[in-house]
């Protein structure tokens, strides 16, 4: 899943992809660079970041998400807004991917039942605003898989298929460094809930943290891409069904090494 952040204010990629040519050409690259699948979001949901209005995330994706379906690249929508990704959906997403696996809005999960489409539920315990005062745990890898459980309850109550569903464990969403690689150590006991297992840690803080240099000093974003690609492989290696990432070409080329020793092919196949 390669990433595509229509927005201004997104923490690696915001405003490099906010006008519509920039985007519908950047989501064709990461087709050409080996993604099988882009994910258009609209609205920033790093640590702090402020709401956009429904009709301003609207406003941003649909126009990219219709030149890209046009061009037959696949695309999910990034929302955690049920009207939003029903614009989406209509525009020819074929994924709905909610960081709030249905939390945020609980019409949610009738729009993703409806479509018939694959939903990818993510750990999120509140919006970006106040997040990181969440990131409490006694027993994180527990406590993500236990609540992560209860999403999909109320998403396969409200007619999902289970066979469409993809859990996605949250990294950075009310998570400290610590959480994240407990969580990336533990990704057999997510596996174990029987869905395909999506590992998004790209550019992350967490990885910054990681290679800070002497002075603490986090390492910059830009830097932090072949930590995103050991990450990405070791979830991959791990069982991970998918990766999303913002450096495609990098990540895929480290999974076509990981497979020459005989690991099998990764393709995503549209239900
Ligand atoms: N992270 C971001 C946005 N969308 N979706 C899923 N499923 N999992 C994630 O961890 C996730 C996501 C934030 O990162 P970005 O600003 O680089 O898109």
């Amino acid at each position: 899943m390669g990433v595509l952040n229509v927005t201004p204010d997104s923490f690696s990629d915001g405003g490099r992809y906010d006008s519509f040519a920039a985007a519908v050409q950047h989501g064709t690259s990461l087709i050409r660079d080996g993604a099988q699948l882009v994910d258009v979001g609209g609205e920033s949901t790093r640590p702090g970041a402020a709401r956009v209005p429904a009709v301003t995330e609207i406003g941003r994706v649909v126009p990219v998400i219709e030149a890209l379906s046009a061009q037959n690249v696949p695309t999910s929508i990034d929302t955690t807004r049920a009207e939003v990704a029903a614009a989406a959906l209509a525009a020819g997403a074929q994924v709905v991917n909610d960081v709030s696996g249905g939390l945020a809005d609980p019409a949610m999960v009738k729009v993703v039942a409806d479509a018939g489409c694959p939903f990818v539920i993510m750990h999120w315990r509140a919006h970006s605003a106040d997040m990181q005062s969440r990131a409490v745990y006694s027993d994180v890898v527990t406590e993500v898989r236990d609540e992560l459980s209860r999403r999909v309850d109320d998403a396969l109550a409200a007619g999902v298929r289970a066979e469409r569903i993809i859990l996605d464990p949250g990294l950075g969403f009310a998570k400290l460094p610590e959480h994240n690689w407990e969580l990336t150590r533990h990704l057999d006991r997510l596996i174990e809930l029987g869905f395909p297992v999506l590992y998004a840690s790209s550019r992350k803080s967490y990885l910054g943290r990681l290679l800070a240099g002497p002075d603490g000093e986090p390492r910059p974003v830009d830097g932090r891409e072949a930590a995103t690609v050991a990450t990405s492989v070791l979830a991959v290696a791990a069982g991970a069904w998918g990766v999303r990432v913002h450096d495609v070409r990098a990540t895929v080329d480290a999974i076509a090494v990981w497979r020459a020793t005989g690991a099998p092919e990764l393709t995503w196949r549209p239900a």
